[in-house]
Parts: structure tokens; C-alpha cells; sequence
């Protein structure tokens, strides 16, 4: 399938040259309109691959893409002057923020607190001037006993809710969609075994500024406030339906990267010649950034990862539109009535 991919890809390459830079996608509109609120849907059917095993070398007619979500301000990405965890958009993430909020902040402050306010006491109670004969007391059981008992009976409460968290990080439910991540220097790609195992890269968006005049006149794309925010909007966004349970293999290509979505919680290793798996269910429609999270060399900060959950209607067009097939329609003509096929029906 991958070596037809490849033979397919070239000869439409031959036959269009028009569309031979793989990894820029060519923006459609040449005019650089400066508040050109919607990105055009172009690049995507640009890029397809060829997707009928039996199709001859005529490239497929590409199905049309997706209305890409305009990123909520508020929601799965940082705000401004914020300095708490993202509010979190996965059952996990609020577990997990809860856990923070509820029982380990909680525990530390008072525990703190607590330290703190005896310190102080031994400090006055027993100084050197208010006791000129010091006291040679060196044992009490009682208090040795509630010093050990205390702390232990603390960690024991913790690990309760901890476990039960990590158990639930690291056990995902049946998944109704995997997609492969793979970190490169510097940029991600994106894999859909299910949907066909089409695969595509995913770019950090340059700002106008950042592009040479010839970039520009020859049709560049660069970030508008509908791609999302400055260092976190990418040229092309995972896609995955709303309320499916995603499961993501994680592997590099090159040096250690990280695959990190603060508002899932979600953070795994990208590790060259690994699979690491990870998993996420996002509840509602949106669009969710991250980043890679492992220093992986000069363009580090520059490799964002732009999560985009869309409706199930939604996510059958955008993978035909990439050239791939949902799970149990025969062909990529027959992607459109879809939603129907796909199991990832089922939760919430
Ligand atoms: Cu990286």
C-alpha cells in the first residue's frame, strides 16, 4: 500500500509540478488579503495521495475539505498572564486537575504551613537566652510515633486517588481511532492506519513578517488569527472526531521529542526506534495546542502540535479529503454517508 502510495504520489508529482512542494503547502489564494479570516481548503486536496488501490494513474478526483474551526481564545491554548494548569478538556485532564487542585495542593500547603509554624515555635520557645540550662531530653516515643504514623497515613491517602489517576492514564479504553505521531526536526507527522494510512506533515505557520518578499509573492501561507496563536498555529491540524477514544502511538524519526496537549493532560515521549502509546477523548469541538515538550535542538519551540476535534460528519470528509477511507466503506466514493460505519459511535 505504501510503495503503491509512493508510486501514485510520483506520478501525479510528473503530471502536475504545480504541486511538487510536498512539505509547503501552496497557498491557493496568491492575494496576501491581510484578515483572510478562513485558510483555503486547497493545499489539502492539493496534497492528497492517490487512494483507489485499483485506480490507474489518474490521480482521484480529491474530495473537497473541511471548514476548519476558527481556535476559541479561552480553550486549549495559554491566555494571557495565566499561570494555572489550562482548563482541561478530557475527562483524564479533569481528573488529573482535580487531583492537583483538590487533594496535592491542599496537602502541601498545610503541610507547609504546619512545618513552618513549628519551626518558628522551637525557635522562640527553646532559644538559647530563654534557656541558660538546655534541656537534655533526646526521646519521646509518643511523638516519634505520631512523626512516623502521620506522614505515612498522609502518602497512604494520596496514593489512593494517585493510582487510581495513573491507572486510568495508562489503561485507556477500547479506541476507536489511532493515529501515529512522528517527531522530526522540527515537525510533526501524522498517520492514520485506520483511515487508510494516509499521512501528512504538520508545519509551524510563519508570521507575514517572517516571510521573504519572494515567499510572499509566490503565495506563501503564513498564520492569521484563525490558524490560532503566534508559535502554536500549524499548517495542517490532527484531526479527530469529537468524543472518539484516539489512541497515539508515539515514535521519532530523529532525537527524543515529545508529544505534549496541556488541555488533554496528555504528554509522551517521542523516542527514535520506540513506540510509546498514549490516549485521549476530547469532549467537546475545538481546536487544542501543544507543543513538542523535549529539547530536540535549535527549532524546538517551533514544532507545534494543533489538535482539531470535529464533529464525526465532519471527520469523514476531512479524511476523504486526504485521500483516506473510513473503516468499513469500501471505497473512497463512498466516504461521505459514513459516519454510519464508524465505531467510534459508541461513547458519550
Ligand atoms: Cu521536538
Amino acid at each position: 500500500m505504501k510503495t503503491l502510495n509512493t508510486i501514485l504520489m510520483a506520478a501525479a508529482l510528473v503530471m502536475a509540478p504545480a504541486i511538487a512542494t510536498a512539505q509547503a503547502p501552496v497557498a491557493a489564494a496568491p492575494t496576501p488579503a491581510e484578515a483572510a479570516p478562513t485558510p483555503p481548503p486547497a493545499p489539502d486536496a492539493a496534497l492528497a495521495v492517490g487512494t483507489a488501490p485499483d485506480a490507474a494513474a489518474a490521480p482521484a478526483a480529491p474530495a473537497p475539505g473541511i471548514q476548519h474551526a476558527i481556535p476559541d481564545p479561552k480553550l486549549g491554548q495559554p491566555t494571557p498572564g495565566g499561570w494555572l494548569p489550562q482548563a482541561q478538556a478530557t475527562s483524564v485532564g479533569e481528573q488529573a486537575l482535580w487531583m492537583h487542585d483538590v487533594v496535592l495542593m491542599p496537602v502541601i500547603t498545610g503541610i507547609t504551613l504546619l512545618v513552618m509554624v513549628l519551626l518558628f515555635w522551637v525557635v522562640v520557645r527553646y532559644r538559647a537566652k530563654a534557656n541558660p540550662v538546655p534541656s537534655r531530653t533526646s526521646h519521646n516515643t509518643v511523638i516519634e510515633v505520631i512523626w512516623t504514623l502521620v506522614p505515612v497515613i498522609v502518602l497512604m491517602l494520596i496514593a489512593v486517588p494517585s493510582i487510581k489517576l495513573l491507572a486510568r492514564q495508562y489503561s485507556p479504553p477500547q479506541a476507536d481511532l489511532t493515529v501515529k505521531v512522528i517527531g522530526n526536526q522540527w515537525y510533526w507527522t501524522y498517520e492514520y492506519p485506520d483511515n487508510g494510512d494516509f499521512s501528512f506533515d504538520s508545519n509551524m505557520l510563519r508570521e507575514k513578517a517572517d516571510l521573504t518578499p519572494s515567499e510572499l509573492a509566490s503565495g506563501a501561507r503564513y498564520r492569521t488569527d484563525a490558524d490560532g496563536p503566534r508559535l502554536l498555529a500549524a499548517d495542517e491540524r490532527l484531526v479527530v472526531p469529537v468524543g472518539a477514544v484516539v489512541k497515539v502511538i508515539v515514535t521519532s524519526n530523529d532525537v527524543i521529542h515529545s508529544f505534549a496537549v496541556p488541555s488533554f493532560w496528555t504528554k509522551m515521549d517521542a523516542v527514535p526506534g520506540r513506540l510509546n502509546e498514549t490516549w485521549f477523548q476530547v469532549d467537546k469541538p475545538g481546536v487544542y495546542f501543544g507543543q513538542c515538550s523535549e529539547l530536540c535542538g535549535p527549532k524546538h519551540g517551533f514544532m507545534p502540535i494543533a489538535v482539531e476535534a470535529v464533529s464525526k460528519e465532519a471527520f469523514a470528509q476531512w479524511v476523504a479529503s486526504k485521500g483516506g477511507t473510513m473503516p468499513g466503506a469500501q471505497a473512497p466514493a463512498a466516504a461521505a454517508p459514513a459516519a454510519a460505519a464508524t465505531p467510534s459511535a459508541a461513547t458519550n
